[in-house]
């Protein structure tokens, strides 16, 4: 009885070590979001900001790259993740761990994020809206603006020539199921983020994005914005051309796994979600349900609660 409370006092004063240690980072964990193309922080993202952190309760921000609007459409992919990579290794709140909400292309972002950044805080949750994870197959109808540049530049065929791809943000995750030899050739973001060249591989990449506690997809049914919305999930056109939709778990991608989808998913940790809307039409409802249950969690409040009791005594 005496030895147990001895060891009694040594565990809680190990505990109380461990408490102390953990005040600063135990309230919770931030997060960053990243918007879409066309879109800025400030504005109705700044609103969105600020209710999943009143809902969540978490700090978050949106982390703005360039100047926003015109950079989401002009600066190459490549470029963006590297802003980002440098921008959130500057943040010293987010150096214990954090989480990402993305919206729509910014997902390509936030995944070059957590792929390619060198020495930068892991990423906890992440929760992505809309992304073209596998791509988009074609543009939408356009009337005006950068979007009919590339709508041209498709009709052209001239998506995969170097300046384009230098010069249009979305040309980096074009894939065109036809022309998939002149993609893995040209492109210059996809192929690589998703580990696609058979000789390229880097499985850094894939480590990397298999330690993502949770992963959460979520496709708008009624997407007409990303051709086709089951890219939000990493389904795709088989390759060749449009005849035939693979589900995620049909593609190589998931199958040999190049970046560790499938990994997450056998572990459990992949959530395929959908909401009825259009690109991005998402109601503080479907919010509250599939993204501020993913901004609350505490890991160092977790770790705590393991095993507070005296285990010794127990066995005595
Ligand atoms: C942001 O929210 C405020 C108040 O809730 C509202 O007045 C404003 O119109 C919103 N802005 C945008 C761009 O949605
Ligand atoms: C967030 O909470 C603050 C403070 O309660 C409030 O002023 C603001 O309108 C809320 N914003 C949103 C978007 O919910
Ligand atoms: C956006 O880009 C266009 C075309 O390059 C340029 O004319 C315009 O001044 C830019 N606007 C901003 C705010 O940088
Ligand atoms: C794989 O990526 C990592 C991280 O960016 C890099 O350090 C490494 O050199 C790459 N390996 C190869 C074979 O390219
Ligand atoms: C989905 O799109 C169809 C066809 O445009 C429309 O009738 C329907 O109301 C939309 N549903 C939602 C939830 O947006
Ligand atoms: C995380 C951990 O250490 N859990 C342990 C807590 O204590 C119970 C009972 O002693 C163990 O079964 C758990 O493995």
């Amino acid at each position: 009885m005496e030895k147990c409370s001895r060891r009694s006092v040594l565990l809680h004063m190990v505990i109380a070590a461990v408490l102390f240690s953990f005040v600063p980072v135990s309230t919770s964990i931030p997060f960053i979001l990243f918007h879409g193309i066309g879109d800025k922080c400030s504005g109705g993202v700044s609103n969105f900001t600020q209710l999943l952190s009143n809902l969540s309760g978490s700090p978050g921000s949106c982390l703005e790259i360039g100047n926003g609007e015109n950079d989401s459409w002009f600066m190459p992919l490549t470029k963006q993740t590297s802003l980002a990579c440098e921008k959130v290794k500057q943040m010293k709140e987010l150096s214990q761990g954090y989480n990402i909400v993305a919206e729509s292309q910014g997902n390509l972002v936030a995944r070059g994020l957590i792929e390619f950044c060198d020495n930068a805080p892991p990423v906890i949750n992440y929760v992505s809206l809309g992304g073209p994870h596998a791509g988009i197959a074609a543009i939408p109808k356009c009337t005006s603006g950068p979007l009919c540049a590339i709508a041209e530049a498709l009709l052209k065929s001239a998506i995969y020539n170097d300046f384009i791809q230098d010069h249009l943000a979305p040309s980096g995750f074009v894939k065109i199921p036809s022309q998939i030899s002149k993609y893995l050739a040209h492109s210059k973001y996809l192929p690589k983020l998703n580990n696609e060249r058979p000789d390229e591989k880097n499985s850094t990449f894939n480590d990397r994005f298999a330690s993502l506690h949770n992963l959460v997809l979520v496709m708008f049914q009624n997407d007409t914005t990303l051709i086709p919305k089951e890219t939000a999930w990493f389904g795709y056109y088989q390759d060749g051309g449009f005849d035939t939709l693979l589900s995620p778990q049909q593609t190589k991608l998931y199958k040999e796994d190049w970046i560790g989808l499938k990994a997450l998913d056998v572990a459990g940790k992949v959530k395929f979600e959908s909401v009825l809307g259009d690109h991005l039409v998402i109601s503080d409802e479907e919010v509250e349900e599939y993204v501020v249950p993913y901004l609350m969690q505490n890991e160092d409040f977790e770790f705590l609660s393991h095993n507070l009791t005296c285990d010794y005594c127990d066995s005595n």
